[in-house]
């Protein structure tokens, strides 16, 4: 079985949103047509309490994509977004969530950021997801969404640990920063995963 993660397809991720990624309303069209090749659908939607500590703004004398440390790991801090309950952290109205069967939320600890839909960036909670796709007999994991390089890559590289064969849809997704999805890619290569056009499923 093969299911399709759609990866934090929210308002804040695109634009006129509070941490948009470049062109990513561009993907939704193409993500919709793509939910009709696959028999299970899983979402993933980052759910921030307002004091979150991922957040800029709950830290002094820092500014919106500053890196820092918390708690030992490296952490780049963000604009406010996905903020429990408000617009920005609904999914885009523009995307068909029909045949959605699980939405995954991730990033409600406040003390540490939660970019897969898997684990958290410690890997020390898990969201249950892998259960979760175990449970349905699924072993290809097909990955869209936003954004690359963050949370479609961590997503990626948590499938690929989890012993999932792992197709990264390059054109179904939109990085932050394009030299950071270049990186991502070679990564995801190296560990065993590939990277796919939308045209090879469609
Ligand atoms: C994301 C940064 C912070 C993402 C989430 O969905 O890629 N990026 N939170
Ligand atoms: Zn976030």
């Amino acid at each position: 079985m093969k299911a399709l993660l759609l990866i934090d397809i929210q308002n804040d991720f695109i634009p006129g949103g509070a941490l948009a990624v470049p062109e990513g309303d561009q993907i939704i069209p193409l993500v919709n047509q793509l939910q009709q090749q696959f028999d299970l659908i899983v979402a993933t939607q980052d759910w921030h309490p307002a004091h979150h500590k991922s957040f800029a703004s709950n830290h002094e004398n820092k500014q919106p994509f500053d890196v820092t440390e918390l708690h030992g790991m490296e952490q780049v801090l963000w604009p406010d977004h996905c903020i429990q309950g408000t617009t920005g952290a609904a999914f885009a109205p523009q995307l068909d969530m029909h045949k959605v069967e699980a939405i995954f939320r991730k990033g409600m600890n406040p003390e540490i950021d939660s970019y897969s839909g898997f684990y958290d960036n410690g890997r020390l909670k898990s969201t249950s997801l892998t259960d979760y796709l175990r449970g349905k007999q699924v072993q290809e994991v097909y990955l869209a969404g936003l954004a690359a390089d963050y949370c479609v890559y961590f997503s990626a590289k948590d499938a690929l640990h989890e012993g999932f064969k792992v197709c990264f849809i390059e054109d179904a997704t939109r990085p932050i920063s394009a030299e950071g999805f270049e990186q991502a890619k070679a990564d995801i290569l190296s560990k065993g995963g590939s990277i796919i056009q939308s045209s090879l499923l469609l």
